[in-house]
C-alpha cells in the first residue's frame, strides 16, 4: 500500500464542491481532505419547466479542478457523484437541451403512464425501489408523453445515450460513456436481483433499450482526460489522469463514509434530503418494506442501502428562499438559535408529505398542514424552524424504527453525517425522538467516500469497506448525542 492524492467533485442540489483528499493506507492510516472550490447550484425556471444549469455546472467542475491540479499537481485521479435520478439525452457529442429538474411537476403523467403497464407491486419486485414520483422511469415516461405536447417535445427518439448526471460529466470529461451502477439503481429501470439493465421493463415501457450505456462498478476506470480537457486544466493535469468512477449517486458515497458497524447502525446522510437507512448484505422487498415505501438502493461493493427518503433540510432552505422573496434577510445561524429558544408548543407535520416536494411557498404549505390537522400554526420564523426541526427529528426517528423492524437490525446508534451533522438542535432532538445515541459528522461525508473509493482503486486504501470507515474514524471524531 502507497499514498497519494485525488481529487473529488461532489454536485449537491444546492451546491457543487472540488475537494482534495490525500489518503495514506501505510501503518495505521491518514486520511486528510482540503476543500479547493465550492460554488451554488442555481435550478433555472424555463417555460419548458424548471432544469438544472448543466453547462454552468460543468464550467464551475473545470475551474475546481483546474485549481486543484494547482494545488496538487500529483494527483492521481478524479471522481464525480451527484444527486441521482435526473439525466440528459444525448445524440453524438451534443446534449439535447439542459436536464430537468426532479422537482419539476411533469412527472405526475409519467407515473400514470408507468402504473398502467407495470403496477407499483410489480415494480418493486422488479427493482425495489420506492416509490418517488420523480424517479427515472416516469421521467422517461413522461417524456414520451410530452412527444405530443408542442410545449416540451420529447427528445428520447433523437437520442442515442441517456447519462444520469455524473456520467455526463465523466463523458464531457473522457469521452466515455457509462452507467455507474450506484446511481444505475435509482433509475428504476435496473434488476435487484441480477443488477444488470432490466432489459424486459425497458420493452415494456416502449423505451429505446439502446440508450442505455453500459454498467460499470464503483472503482472502475472510466478513462483518461480527453487531449482537449486536460490541456484546459492546465499544466498540473498530464495526460493521460483517469477518472475513476465512485459510488457516483451522492448518497452511495456518503453511507462508504459513515464510519458505522452496519450489524447495530443506522445512519442519516442529511442534506437537501433525509436518506434514513441501514446497510444491508441482501435486499428487502417483502410486502411490508413495500408498504413502508422503503427502498433497497445499490451500494458500493454491492451492500444495499436500505433507507427512506426523509424531506430533508430542504424544507428550511425552501422556507429561508420563500421568506428571503418576500423582503427578509434571514441569518440562518441567529434563526437556529431563535428555534432552540422556543418553548411554545409547535406543531409536529408530517415531513414525508408530498405537498412539501415542489419549490415555492413552504411556510404556507406548512401553515396549511398544521391547519388542516387543528394543529398550532407557527407564528415567527423561529417557530417555523422549530416546527420543522422537530418535525424532521419525528420523521428521522420513525425511519430508524422502521428501518430496524424490516431488517432484523438491532439500531444501537444513530449515525448523522452530511450537513445535516452540524446542526446541533436536529442531532438533539433526533437521539431524544429516537430514545437512541447520536454520533454527529462528518459533514463532508459524500466528498470522503468519493476520495476513499479512489484512494483504494489507487491502491492509498484497504480493500474492504471496513477498512476504509477505519480512516474516516480515525480522521474525523463524531460528535455524541446522548437522547435526553
Ligand atoms: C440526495 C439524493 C437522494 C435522491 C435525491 C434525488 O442528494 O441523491 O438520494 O433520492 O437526491
Amino acid at each position: 500500500m502507497s499514498a497519494g492524492t485525488v481529487a473529488a467533485v461532489d454536485l449537491g442540489a444546492t451546491s457543487g464542491r472540488v475537494i482534495l483528499g490525500r489518503v495514506d493506507g501505510r501503518g495505521a492510516g491518514a486520511l486528510e481532505i482540503r476543500q479547493v472550490a465550492r460554488f451554488s447550484n442555481d435550478p433555472v425556471q424555463l417555460a419548458s419547466g424548471l432544469h438544472w444549469d448543466l453547462t454552468g455546472l460543468y464550467r464551475n467542475v473545470t475551474a475546481g479542478l483546474t485549481q486543484a491540479l494547482r494545488e496538487a499537481p500529483d494527483v492521481a485521479s478524479i471522481g464525480v457523484d451527484s444527486w441521482a435520478v435526473d439525466y440528459a439525452l444525448l445524440r453524438g457529442e451534443r446534449m439535447l437541451g439542459e436536464p430537468f429538474h426532479y422537482r419539476d411537476e411533469r412527472t405526475a403523467a409519467g407515473v400514470e403512464a408507468v402504473h398502467a403497464i407495470a403496477p407499483f407491486d410489480e415494480l418493486y419486485r422488479r427493482n425495489g425501489l420506492q416509490f418517488l414520483p420523480f424517479n427515472t422511469l416516469y421521467q422517461l415516461a413522461a417524456e414520451q408523453h410530452d412527444a405530443s405536447d408542442g410545449v416540451r417535445p420529447g427528445w428520447l427518439d433523437l437520442a442515442d445515450t441517456l447519462l444520469l448526471v455524473p456520467d455526463l460529466i465523466g463523458f464531457q470529461l473522457t469521452g466515455r460513456r457509462v452507467a455507474e451502477r450506484t446511481n444505475a439503481s435509482t433509475t428504476g429501470l435496473l434488476g435487484i436481483e441480477s443488477r444488470e439493465w432490466d432489459d424486459e421493463l425497458i420493452e415494456r415501457l416502449g423505451l429505446p433499450a439502446s440508450v442505455f450505456p453500459s454498467l460499470i462498478e464503483p472503482g472502475e476506470t472510466i478513462g483518461s482526460l480527453r487531449p482537449e480537457v486536460a490541456a484546459e486544466l492546465g499544466p498540473g493535469s498530464r495526460h493521460p489522469l483517469s477518472v475513476v468512477a465512485v459510488g457516483s449517486h451522492d448518497t452511495a458515497s456518503a453511507v462508504v463514509a459513515v464510519p458505522m458497524q452496519p450489524e447495530s447502525a443506522a445512519y442519516i446522510s442529511c442534506g437537501t434530503w433525509g436518506l434514513v437507512g441501514v446497510e444491508l448484505e441482501h435486499p428487502v422487498t417483502s410486502d411490508a418494506a413495500r408498504a413502508a415505501n422503503f427502498t433497497n438502493e445499490g451500494g458500493v461493493d454491492g451492500r444495499v442501502r436500505f433507507l427512506h427518503n426523509v424531506m430533508g433540510l430542504w424544507l428550511l432552505s425552501e422556507s429561508v428562499r420563500e421568506w428571503e422573496r418576500g423582503g427578509e434577510t434571514v441569518d440562518l445561524a441567529a434563526l437556529l438559535a431563535a428555534a432552540a429558544s422556543v418553548t411554545a408548543p409547535v406543531a409536529v407535520f408530517d415531513a414525508n408529505d408530498p405537498r412539501f416536494l415542489a419549490p415555492g411557498d413552504l411556510p404556507g404549505r406548512i401553515a396549511e398542514w398544521c391547519r388542516e390537522h387543528d394543529e398550532p400554526i407557527p407564528g415567527s420564523p423561529a417557530e417555523f424552524a422549530r416546527s420543522i426541526i422537530e418535525s424532521l427529528a419525528q420523521a428521522f426517528a420513525d425511519a430508524v424504527r422502521t428501518a430496524s423492524i424490516l431488517s432484523g437490525v438491532d439500531v444501537e446508534t444513530i449515525h448523522i453525517v452530511g450537513g445535516g451533522a452540524l446542526n446541533e438542535l436536529l442531532c438533539q432532538r433526533t437521539a431524544d425522538r429516537a430514545e437512541i445515541a447520536v454520533l454527529a459528522g462528518p459533514v463532508e461525508a459524500t466528498a470522503i467516500g468519493n476520495v476513499l473509493v479512489q484512494a483504494r482503486a489507487q491502491g492509498f486504501a484497504g480493500s474492504d469497506l471496513e477498512s476504509l470507515r477505519a480512516l474516516v474514524a480515525t480522521a474525523f471524531t463524531p460528535r455524541r448525542y446522548e437522547p435526553r
